[in-house]
């Protein structure tokens, strides 16, 4: 095998060097309106939507070269259902408590509700027929979802993470893949924070430890392997 790395930090990744289309997901996290269009739930609680719009453009550039290169691509969805039974009730009390309550209407239809207008994925990363979508009503992608399974049956080892928000669904994301033996690098670039230093503090986590859960790259660093 010829190993293949990219520049990333605290090692270079992956640590085995095995990256190849066949064992690599990309996986884009949350790229719906509820979290960086006007008038969804980042919207609503007065975050700055230029963070979360920041990562869109090198996720285009990243999903471009992935789909040439026949890399399986898989997108994430949070949201709940219409009735709001896998509504965990602290987490509705807690967004309402900030004015924007799940659940609840707002500008987009019912916040974080599936099917509603500001839960869908944005036109800039909309899914291509034939790749994975993954609906969860957490934050992490493993929690209550088939993804695991589905990476598994693909053979899929590695994984390079993107989207919103860096500190929370990413993070909580890459943390749960790690502990399931999946060998993770997060893009920079890519993602994005409700707030800056949170998303500075959550990518010097991930380097702490030798690589505690995984690296962290960037775009221009991962294409530039891949050309
Ligand atoms: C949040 C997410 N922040 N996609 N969700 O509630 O990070």
């Amino acid at each position: 095998m010829t190993e293949r790395h990219i520049k990333s930090e605290p090692y270079p990744w992956p640590y085995n060097g095995d990256l190849r289309p066949e064992n690599t997901a990309l996986i884009i996290i949350d790229m719906q309106t509820d979290f960086c269009g006007v008038g969804g739930y980042v919207d609503k609680m007065g975050y700055d939507l230029s963070l979360t719009r920041a990562p869109i453009g090198p996720i285009k550039s990243v999903l471009s070269v992935f789909r040439k290169q026949g890399f399986h691509v898989i997108h994430t969805r949070e949201g709940h259902r219409p009735d709001l039974a896998d509504l965990p009730a602290n987490k509705r009390w807690r967004s309402r408590r900030i004015g924007a309550g799940i659940g609840d209407e707002g500008p987009c239809g019912r916040i974080l509700v599936r099917g509603e207008p500001g839960w869908e994925l944005i036109d800039e990363l909309k899914p291509l027929p034939g790749e994975v979508i993954i609906d969860k009503p957490g934050k992490g992608s493993f929690c209550a979802t088939d993804l695991e399974m589905i990476l598994h049956l693909r053979g899929i080892q590695n994984l390079i993470l993107t989207g919103i928000t860096t500190d929370v669904c990413v993070h909580t994301t890459m943390r749960e893949a790690n502990d399931r033996g999946f060998e993770c690098v997060l893009l920079e670039d890519c993602c994005g924070a409700t707030d800056h230093k949170n998303h500075l503090a959550a990518l010097s986590m991930i380097k702490m430890q030798g690589g505690v859960f995984g690296a962290v790259s960037d775009s221009a660093s991962l294409l530039s392997t891949l050309s």
